[in-house]
């Protein structure tokens, strides 16, 4: 009582709030006014700044935080009621008619489309120290996956506009949501790389806020063990992405500005692009609400399963089950085998790779009712089997993918299937548990399985276009055992869609495993060439280039390294190899013109 006069009257509000709800203990121990005033100021502050960054506000935290509390106290099921069975969707084949036809679609709403990446979380399981956007996809180039988005948004953008004559009028929008943990990171490496080419205006950074944890049942709030004048504060997850685009005013701008999609992804996926234009095509034909772009799923792979879950009274949605609630339902509903493999090899049940396009139209009306608040949850590690107290605090979480729970029966919710060599090479986890948490057969979602899937890819994209490849060998790194192609390497303004390499590519054109092809130019077209060693291709867009003919040279090698090295750098020792530079050709075309390479 006596401190509120160090208060101003929205503060005051603030402190009564927290007092009705059952938050008097943050306040036990505070001093008279005169000693640490600033400090119970800053407390105030951060009270603030929690309850204005959730929807709802804190009081609205507290009391989900309290039912949800109890519903993981008595153990009730979140699916209870719920069947679970294998949805149907869209599965597009790489190369064949069906994801031509799609990949043109796509190409053409690129023009109508925002783009989300989600960046925020730190990647604990992976250990790096870094932002996870600025790693390298590839160490053949070096290219950061930062970089990579941004080139094939502006790239698949101005194709966009090719194909349309320009009806466009404005930049594709493109959005960051960052946090605290990685929000100066990345602005600095947009700033110190140009944006890479986007322009400053046409990027948004959101910074999501961290929730307060939780210290008991009764949802009191934990102080910070560091300061008691401070309110413990941990990571809500990816689903802040709605409410902050919904609060941001972005959403009405984009649609103001015309726009139709927006479309979501994850900070190390290096291969999400090339399966992007053919989702969005399928969005635009089948008219989808949402879009989810999934590929087959390893039984216990730690990805969510796409699922149709049916409730005894007739309420049915198609939704990710996270990975470690999948088993559990399918055993608790007549599955005793749990989440295992069918005689593909893979789960039946679509992995979800949480690349989301969702039609703006319908995401505003339905944000306009939400105001962006996703389905939560909570996951405390309780002392006991009495459930009575927390081994440490909790915090509520959200999930991006969990936005259609709230949605309608009569939305269109639906999701394709693509191959997952074309699609999929997340860079989650550390070298230690790649190699021996992962269950044999499964991918290992690490920075070495990372770079050599973007490779495996490019050179099955070159096969299916007509070029020899060599058959890829068996190598182990880390220990991880992977397979290695020649390393292929083109950056998005060579190609963004597979009719983009066919009209590149032509005649008789052979790599030899041992090869690296690095590609850097729009006009560069690849006609008899037979590579054995490295070619490297530099042209500036206005140069035609032609090249072929016969390219042999000691090339770049993959070199094993130790991951305990530490006179390497970190990025490089997660991988277990880096790149041998030894000999190559490298051709630059830096001045306008028609040129033919045939050595
Ligand atoms: N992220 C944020 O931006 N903010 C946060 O608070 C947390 C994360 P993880 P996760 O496709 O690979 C998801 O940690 O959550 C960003 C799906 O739930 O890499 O374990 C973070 O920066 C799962 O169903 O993934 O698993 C990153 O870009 C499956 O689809 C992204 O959110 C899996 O991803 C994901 O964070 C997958």
């Amino acid at each position: 009582q006596k401190n509120l006069s160090i208060f101003s009257a929205d503060q005051v509000k603030l402190v009564k709030m927290l007092l009705e709800m059952g938050q008097e203990h943050l306040f036990e121990d505070w001093p008279d006014p005169g000693v640490d005033d600033d400090e119970k100021k800053c407390f105030i502050d951060q009270v603030a700044l929690l309850d204005s960054s959730y929807p709802g506000g804190l009081t609205s935290y507290i009391k989900t935080a309290r039912e949800l509390l109890a519903d993981s106290k008595a153990g009730k099921n979140p699916f209870d009621g719920f069947k679970p069975s294998v949805p149907s969707g869209e599965i597009l084949t790489f190369g064949d008619d069906n994801f031509i036809k799609y990949e043109e679609t796509g190409v053409k709403q690129v023009q109508n489309a925002a783009f989300v990446l989600v960046a925020g979380g730190l990647g604990e399981r992976l250990g790096y120290n870094g932002i996870k956007v600025a790693l390298p996809m590839e160490t053949t180039t070096g290219t950061c996956f930062l970089q990579n988005y941004i080139e094939s948004v502006l790239c698949l953008a101005e194709a966009s506009c090719k194909q349309t004559q320009g009806e466009r009028r404005q930049d594709v929008p493109f959005v960051i949501m960052t946090s605290d943990d990685t929000h100066a990171r990345t602005l600095q490496l947009l700033e110190s790389n140009s944006y890479f080419g986007m322009k400053p205006a046409q990027v948004k950074l959101l910074k999501q806020e961290k929730v307060a944890c939780l210290a008991d049942n009764d949802a009191r709030l934990a102080g910070d063990p560091k300061n008691k004048y401070r309110i413990q504060t941990k990571p809500h997850g990816h689903g802040d992405v709605h409410s902050l685009l919904y609060s941001s005013g972005l959403l009405k701008e984009w649609k103001d500005a015309g726009l139709r999609w927006v479309l979501f992804f994850q900070d190390t996926n290096g291969l999400l692009f090339k399966a992007i234009p053919a989702a969005l095509g399928v969005s635009a034909t089948k008219e989808y609400h949402v879009n989810s772009l999934s590929v087959p799923r390893k039984a216990k792979e730690a990805i969510g399963g796409i699922t149709r879950l049916t409730h005894k009274d007739g309420r049915e949605m198609v939704i990710n089950v996270e990975y470690n609630q999948l088993d559990p339902l399918l055993r608790a509903t007549g599955h005793p085998d749990g989440d295992v493999n069918c005689e593909t090899g893979y789960s039946p049940y679509p992995g979800n790779i949480n690349q989301l396009i969702l039609e703006l139209g319908p995401y505003i009306d339905e944000l306009s009712k939400t105001g962006g608040a996703i389905k939560e949850f909570v996951n405390p590690k309780y002392k006991d089997s009495t459930k009575s107290t927390f081994k440490s605090s909790t915090r509520l979480e959200c999930m991006m993918q969990d936005y259609p729970k709230t949605l309608p029966p009569s939305s269109r919710v639906g999701f394709t299937v693509t191959d997952r060599w074309l699609a999929y090479a997340p860079v989650k986890n550390n070298p230690e548990d790649a190699a021996k948490v992962v269950p044999k057969g499964n991918p290992y979602h690490s920075a070495t399985s990372g770079e050599t899937s973007i490779y495996r890819a490019n050179s099955m994209i070159l096969r299916k276009a007509g070029v020899k490849i060599e058959d890829p060998v068996s190598k182990v790194f880390n220990g991880q055992e992977v397979e290695v192609w020649a390393r292929v390497v083109w950056n998005p303004k060579w190609a963004v869609t597979f009719a983009d390499v066919k009209n590149k590519v032509s005649r008789a054109n052979f790599v030899s495993q041992k090869s690296t092809l690095v590609i850097k130019g729009k006009n560069v077209a690849i006609q008899d060439l037979s590579l054995d060693g490295t070619f490297v291709i530099n042209s500036v867009d206005d140069a035609q280039v032609k090249v072929g003919g016969l390219v042999q040279n000691k090339g770049w090698t993959i070199e094993t390294i130790d991951k305990e090295n530490t006179t390497l750098p970190e990025e490089v020792r997660i991988r277990g190899f880096k790149i041998n530079k030894i000999e190559q050709l490298e051709k630059c075309y830096s001045k306008p013109g028609k040129y033919s390479l045939n050595p």
